[in-house]
C-alpha cells in the first residue's frame, strides 16, 4: 500500500552509518538506488559524500538552495555537496586551519561538476564586499576559461578534464573569499595533433572556428568550418548534441574580459590558437632526394603571419635539424615523416605552453596581495580513471595518478585512522582493505618501477624502441602480481594481448596498454633550432612561453612521466599538510541516460573506490576526535567546574566537561591524548550549547574566543 510507505522506505537512509541492516554491499546498493530514483543523488558515509550522476538537470543548485544550507549542522539538512562545502569553511573558520576536498571518481563520474557547484557555493554565499565580488568574478569565470583550453570530448565524456586541477581558495579572518590559485597538472598535449575515433580536439579549436566573428575569422586566416581543419576532422566529430560551442564561445570571450586580458592578450591568444590550425595543414612533399619540401605554402605564411617569425626562419625550422658539430653548425635535412613529426612537436609545444601561460595569467588576476593571514580550501578536481579499446601513454599518466589519489585517501582514512586508535589504545577490531601500495609502486618505485625502465630506455636514444622498453620490462616485473604481457601469461590471457601491450591490475580494473609511443611521448622532444626559431616570435605570448628559462645546456630535460611523478609527489604533501574532505563521484551509466542506474557498474565501483571498507571503520570508529587541551579550550564555558580554568590535568578536565553534557558512556572513548566522539551528532549539540552560551557572555567569551 503506497500510502503505507514511511519516508524513509521511500527515500532511503541519508547516512550509510546509520543503515540499520548488516553492512552489506547489496543493502549499500539498495539504499544508493532508491534514493536515487527520487532524484536524490547524494548520501553520507559519515562526513564523506557519495554522489551518483544523475545525467540530468535537477533543481537543487539554485541561490535559494544554499542560503538553506549555510551555516546549518550537517546532519540537519538531506545530503547536499553544499552541506560538505559548508561544514568545511566552518570548520576551516573555527579551527583557523586549511583544509582541502578530494573528489574523486572514473571518468564521467561527475568531479569537475562537482567542483564547480563547491567554488559556486563559496563565491556566492560568503560574506561579501562590492572590492572582493571582482576576485570572486574571476574565480567563476577561470572554469569556463580552462575547460575551454583544457578539456574535450572522448567516449567516456562530452567534456573530460584533460589536465589534473588544484585550486586553493584563500579565505581571511572574517571567512571572506579573497584570493584564489591553481596548479594545473599535466595537460593531454597529444591531442591537439591526434584524437581517437569518436573523440574530439580541445574544445577551443571548435568555440572559435565555429562561433568566432566574422572579422576575428578574416583576420586570423580561418574559414567558419571545422571540416577544413586536417587537426580537427580526424574523427569526424565535430558536433555534439551536448554541447553548443557558438554559444561557449560567447561565454569564454566574455570572461576573457573579466579575467584581465587586454586586447591585445586576445589578439595574441587568438592568433596562437589559429596558428596551430594553420600548422595541421601544412603539407610537405618529397623532393628528388626525398627530403622533405613545402610546396604550397599558404598555411605556413598564415602561422608566421599570427606568430610574428619570417616565414624562410620557420620553414628552416620545420625541415632542418640544426646538428652542432665540432666546430660548426650543420643543417640535416629531414624527410616528410619527419617533418611532420616536428611539425605535430611544435604544435603540441605551442599549445601545452599557452595553457600553462593561462593558467599563470589566471592566477595572477585571482592573487590577493594582502598580507593578512588567510586559510584555503583546496578543490581537487583531476582526470578520472580511464579504460579505452587503446590505451596508451596518456592513460598510463592519468590512471597512475588516480592510484596516487587513492593510495593518499588510504592513508588518511582506512590506514592512518586504524593506526590512530591503537596509537591511543582505543579497543579495536581491524577492517581489512586492498592497499594499492603496491601498485603505486610498481609504477613509480626507484630504478625499479616502470617509469623508470621507461626514462632509462630513454636515455639510449637511436638504440631503444618501445618493444626493447617492453622487454625491459619483461624482465624486471615479470613475477609482479599486478603486471602481465603477451609472453609472461597462460594460454587463455594471451589470447587477450597482443605482443605490444602490458596489462596493469589497477586498483579499478585491469587496463591494457600498447607500448607504441611510449618512448616518445616521454622525450616529448623539440628541436633546439626551433626552439630558438619560436623566440623570435613577434607575438608577446610566444616568446614568453619559449623564453629561455629553460637551461640552454646539453643536460637533458626531465621526462614527461618523470615530471609527472614528482608534481604528483609535491602534490600529495600539499595535501597532507591539511584537513581531508571527501567527495566520491559514481558514473550511474555507461551510456550517459538520464536517471538509468547500472546496478553491476555501481556496485563496481562501490568496491574499487573501498566504500564498503569506510563505511565500516565509520560504523564502528569515530567521527571526531580531538586533543585534550584543544577540546577543554574551546567548550569549557560549558560546565561550571572548568570555567573559567580547569587547573588539572586536561584530559580529568574532559571527562568532568562530558559527564556534565551527558554524553552517554558509548558516545565517546578516552584515548591517550584525545577525545574520541563516535557520532558527529553529539558534537554538533554541543557547539548548538556553545554557541548558545558565546551569546550569552558575549564579552566575556567573544575576548576569549577572538579567532575562533
Ligand atoms: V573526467 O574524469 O574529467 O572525464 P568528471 O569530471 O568526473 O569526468 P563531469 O563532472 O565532467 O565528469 O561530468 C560528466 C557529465 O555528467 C557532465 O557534463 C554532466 O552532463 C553530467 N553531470 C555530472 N554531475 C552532474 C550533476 N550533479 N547534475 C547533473 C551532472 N548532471
Ligand atoms: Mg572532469
Amino acid at each position: 500500500m503506497e500510502g503505507a510507505l514511511t519516508a524513509r522506505d521511500r527515500v532511503g537512509i541519508q547516512d550509510f552509518v546509520l543503515l540499520d541492516t548488516h553492512t552489506s554491499e547489496t543493502a549499500f546498493l539498495g539504499n544508493l538506488k532508491k534514493r536515487f530514483s527520487e532524484d536524490l543523488i547524494y548520501t553520507y558515509i559519515g562526513t564523506l559524500l557519495v554522489s551518483v550522476n544523475p545525467y540530468k538537470e535537477l533543481d537543487i543548485y539554485s541561490k535559494k538552495q544554499m542560503d538553506i544550507y549555510m551555516g546549518v549542522n550537517f546532519f540537519e539538512l538531506p545530503p547536499h555537496i553544499y552541506a560538505l562545502a559548508d561544514n568545511a569553511y566552518h570548520t576551516m573558520m573555527a579551527e583557523a586551519n586549511n583544509h582541502f576536498i578530494l573528489i574523486s571518481g572514473e571518468s564521467g563520474a561527475g568531479k569537475t561538476e562537482a567542483s564547480k557547484k563547491i567554488l559556486q557555493y563559496y563565491a556566492v554565499s560568503c560574506p561579501s564586499t562590492t572590492l572582493l565580488d571582482s576576485v570572486r568574478d574571476r574565480m567563476l569565470v577561470s572554469n569556463p576559461v580552462l575547460e575551454a583550453f583544457g578539456n574535450a570530448k572522448t567516449l567516456k565524456n562530452d567534456n573530460s578534464s584533460r589536465f589534473g586541477k588544484y585550486m586553493d581558495i584563500q579565505f581571511d579572518i572574517q571567512g571572506d573569499a579573497v584570493g584564489g590559485h591553481i596548479l594545473s597538472y599535466l595537460l593531454e598535449k597529444s591531442r591537439v595533433v591526434h584524437q581517437n575515433h569518436g573523440e574530439r580536439n580541445f574544445h577551443i579549436f571548435y568555440q572559435l572556428v565555429e562561433g568566432g566573428e566574422e572579422d576575428l575569422l578574416h583576420q586570423l586566416g580561418l574559414e567558419s568550418n571545422c571540416q577544413h581543419y586536417s587537426y580537427l576532422v580526424q574523427d569526424e566529430c565535430a558536433n555534439v548534441t551536448s554541447i553548443n560551442d557558438k554559444n561557449d564561445w560567447k561565454t569564454v570571450r566574455n570572461a576573457l574580459s573579466v579575467i584581465d586580458f587586454d586586447e591585445s592578450d586576445i589578439q595574441h591568444l587568438f592568433g596562437i590558437i589559429a596558428s596551430v590550425l594553420h600548422l595541421g595543414n601544412v603539407q610537405f612533399e618529397a623532393d628528388s632526394k626525398g627530403y622533405a619540401t613545402l610546396n604550397k605554402n599558404t598555411e605556413l605564411r598564415w602561422v608566421s603571419t599570427l606568430l610574428g617569425i619570417n616565414v624562410q626562419v620557420l620553414q628552416e625550422g620545420l625541415t632542418y635539424r640544426k646538428i652542432e658539430a665540432k666546430t660548426d653548425e650543420v643543417l640535416s635535412p629531414f624527410t616528410v615523416d619527419h617533418a611532420i613529426y616536428a611539425r605535430n612537436a611544435l604544435a603540441k609545444a605551442i599549445y601545452g605552453r599557452t595553457f600553462t601561460w593561462l593558467v599563470n595569467k589566471i592566477n595572477d588576476s585571482m592573487e590577493n596581495k594582502e598580507p593578512s593571514r588567510k586559510t584555503v580550501i583546496g578543490l581537487l578536481d583531476i582526470y578520472g580513471f580511464e579504460v579505452f579499446y587503446v590505451n596508451s601513454f596518456e592513460q598510463f599518466c592519468i590512471n597512475y595518478c588516480n592510484e596516487k589519489l587513492q593510495q593518499l585517501f588510504i592513508q588518511l582514512t582506512l590506514k592512518s585512522e586504524q593506526e590512530e586508535y591503537e596509537a591511543e589504545g582505543i579497543g579495536w577490531e581491524p577492517v581489512q582493505f586492498f592497499n594499492n601500495k603496491i601498485i603505486c609502486d610498481l609504477v613509480e618505485e626507484k630504478h625499479r618501477g616502470i617509469i623508470s625502465v621507461l626514462d632509462e630506455e630513454c636515455l639510449r636514444p637511436g638504440e631503444a624502441t618501445d618493444f626493447t622498453f617492453l622487454e625491459k620490462l619483461e624482465e624486471k616485473m615479470g613475477s609482479h602480481p599486478h603486471f602481465i604481457t603477451h609472453k609472461l601469461s597462460d594460454k587463455k590471457i594471451r589470447k587477450t594481448l597482443d605482443r605490444g601491450d602490458f596489462r596493469l591490475l589497477h586498483y579499478a580494473g585491469e587496463v591494457t596498454y600498447g607500448v607504441v609511443g611510449f618512448i616518445d611521448k616521454n622525450n616529448d622532444m623539440l628541436y633546439r633550432n626551433i626552439k630558438y626559431v619560436m623566440r623570435q616570435s613577434k607575438n608577446a605570448i610566444v616568446r614568453e612561453c619559449f623564453a629561455s628559462t629553460e637551461s640552454d645546456s646539453r643536460r637533458r630535460p626531465e621526462t614527461v612521466a618523470s615530471q609527472f611523478k614528482s608534481s604528483l609527489l609535491g602534490l600529495t604533501d600539499i595535501l597532507m599538510s591539511k584537513e581531508p574532505w571527501y567527495v566520491r563521484c559514481l558514473k550511474s551509466n555507461e551510456s550517459k541516460q538520464p536517471g538509468r542506474f547500472d546496478d553491476v557498474l555501481v556496485r563496481h565501483q562501490v568496491k574499487y573506490l573501498g566504500l564498503m571498507e569506510h563505511l565500516r571503520v565509520r560504523r564502528a570508529g569515530f567521527a571526531y576526535r580531538r586533543r585534550y587541551e584543544l577540546f577543554l579550550q574551546r567548550y569549557k564555558p560549558l560546565c561550571p567546574a572548568t570555567w573559567p580554568h580547569w587547573r588539572g590535568v586536561a584530559a580529568e578536565g574532559v571527562e568532568v566537561l562530558v559527564q556534565h553534557l551527558g554524553y552517554l558512556p558509548d558516545e565517546y572513548k578516552m584515548g591517550r591524548t584525545k577525545i574520541f566522539i563516535r557520532h558527529p551528532r553529539t558534537l554538533f549539540a554541543t557547539e548548538d550549547a556553545f554557541e548558545v552560551c558565546k551569546h550569552k557572555l558575549a564579552s566575556r567569551i567573544q575576548a576569549q574566543y577572538k579567532g575562533y
